[in-house]
């Protein structure tokens, strides 16, 4: 769906979820702003049992002018289109007003009591916040939002709210807004200091009593009262801070779910990967190493869990993961080799650009993929290659030479986010794609490799500071030239890229 299909409605109304928080007042302000500007009638309103309280949020109401507006007569019909913005109508945080057409702009997962049909539904889990959509949606249009201060700060806001801070990101997009937008800073720290209310200390601090910690794995796992996503940051920013504590784990419940926030000072616990493990399969999750957060959906859970409540569920997870994850560390370990197989890389067209081909020598650059960011510096030496999956990684001007040829096929990748490359200094941004050449191995790589049945953590001997994993399924695998080398190849890229030698 894009924002233009709806202008054929002349009266539309845009509705946040009941105690609307800032992504919700940003996401819904955006779109306002956008239908305003085409001269349609529209409101910006939200339901529920209270009006907005919180302090942070009626300075971002002034600040910004959002005309949000309170209903709380249920009788309500809109006329024209209702569009729910981060929310789904048919939730049970959406209060139930009237409308002759509904549409759907949200990030949190699909509900299945959503009641769009899915022409008129934008929904991205993925992303860290509803602004984030807006942006892009806005983008889509033309519609540039750096041209109102006041929208682009409040979809900043919006974001930094719902990914505390902006260290639970975990969609380029995400990174792409916040590169683009041009705020008002004094405003943002305006807001951030009137932040937490004093019913929101209070549910802070009886959270931080609540907390229950394995000494085992010095680990604290906290199950907050429902406040503010941002407050479960400050929590379990605050625990790490106690000498025994090295992660946790903190979490409250949302009206579909639960939301997480995970921190780790310890390099064998990445906290986006510990969020994403504890949430494979029925929710999202992920971030940095040391900060990270997640989502748990509550109808999932209980699909694939049944009769588990949240704390035993969490409780047992957690056990599990300290369990079942073997630490390598590959400089003091000696792989059984009896135990692994030889394989050989099959020829596989991968692509690779030339930096210089954006940028001059000395340029510093970020490389964006669905992966997460990779920064380096234009130097002639290194080149960007785009493995089977899309996964992007750098390569050294010599190894290139060495161990690969051009070809002359198309390069063709089918990735969800096309990777870009971005210019640190200007802040341009160019898409990849129409720089890659498709390249073939032309060397014959043996390795050894094996099928894992539990989940490691291998430190290899090239970066000692953070670990690669593999969950059962992916392969273990070792250079035959130099069997210190250990590493994780995932289970598709495995079978794509290598064959077994008989
Ligand atoms: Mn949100």
């Amino acid at each position: 769906m894009k924002l233009s299909d709806l202008l054929i409605y002349d009266k539309i109304t845009i509705q946040g979820h009941d105690n609307p928080d800032a992504d919700a007042l940003a996401s819904a302000y955006g779109l306002y702003l956008f239908f305003k500007d085409k001269g349609k009638e529209v409101r910006l309103v939200y339901g529920g049992r209270n009006r907005i309280q919180k302090s942070n949020l009626l300075l971002m109401l002034d600040l910004f002018k959002i005309p949000a507006e309170y209903i709380n007569d249920l009788n309500t019909h809109f006329e024209g289109l209702l569009i729910t913005a981060d929310c789904q109508e048919g939730e049970s945080n959406v209060t139930k007003f009237g409308y002759d057409e509904l549409a759907i702009i949200d990030h949190h997962q699909p509900a299945p009591t959503c009641l769009a049909n899915p022409g008129m539904a934008e929904i991205h889990s993925d992303l860290g916040s509803c602004s984030t959509l807006v942006w892009d949606l806005l983008n889509d249009e033309g519609y540039d939002v750096n041209a109102n201060v006041r929208l682009a700060t409040a979809l900043y806001y919006g974001l930094m709210t719902d990914t505390g801070n902006f260290v639970e990101m975990k969609h380029p997009m995400d990174r792409d807004m916040l590169d683009y937008l041009i705020i008002d800073k004094s405003a943002v720290t305006r807001m951030v200091n009137s932040n937490i209310s004093l019913d929101e200390l209070e549910i802070a601090g009886v959270a931080l009593i609540k907390y229950i910690y394995n000494a085992a794995h010095r680990y604290a796992i906290v199950h907050s009262k429902p406040c503010d996503p941002n407050i479960l940051g400050l929590i379990a920013d605050f625990l790490l801070q106690v000498d025994a504590i090295d992660i946790c784990v903190v979490f409250n419940d949302t009206p579909d779910g639960y939301k997480f926030s995970t921190r780790s000072c310890i390099k064998e616990v990445n906290a986006g990967e510990l969020i994403a493990s504890l949430a494979e399969g029925i929710g999202n999750g992920g971030g940095h190493k040391d900060k990270a957060g997640g989502f748990i959906s509550k109808e999932k859970l209980e699909e694939q869990h049944e009769g588990a409540d949240i704390d035993a569920y969490i409780g047992g997870a957690m056990n599990n993961y300290f369990l079942t994850h073997e630490v390598i560390y590959a400089k003091d370990y000696d792989i059984d080799v009896s135990k692994y197989k030889r394989y050989v890389k099959k020829p596989i067209v991968v692509g690779v650009v030339d930096p210089e081909e954006f940028w001059e020598k000395g340029t510093k650059i970020t490389v964006r993929s669905l992966e997460g960011d990779m920064n380096t510096v234009i130097d002639g030496e290194t080149y960007i290659m785009i493995g089977v999956v899309g996964e992007v990684y750098p390569i050294k001007k010599a190894r290139l030479d060495k161990s690969y040829e051009y070809v002359d096929v198309p390069y063709e990748c089918d990735v969800q986010y096309s990777p870009t490359i971005i210019n640190r200094e200007s802040g341009e941004v160019k898409e990849l794609k129409p720089y890659i050449k498709a390249c073939r191995s032309k060397e014959t790589t043996y390795i050894l490799a094996r099928e894992l049945d539990k989940t490691v953590k291998i430190f290899t001997t090239w970066d000692d500071q953070n670990y690669m994993l593999g969950k059962v399924h992916d392969y273990v695998a070792a250079r035959e030239e130099d069997i210190k080398d250990i590493y994780v190849i995932v289970n598709d890229i495995f079978h794509k890229t290598y064959e077994e030698v008989k």
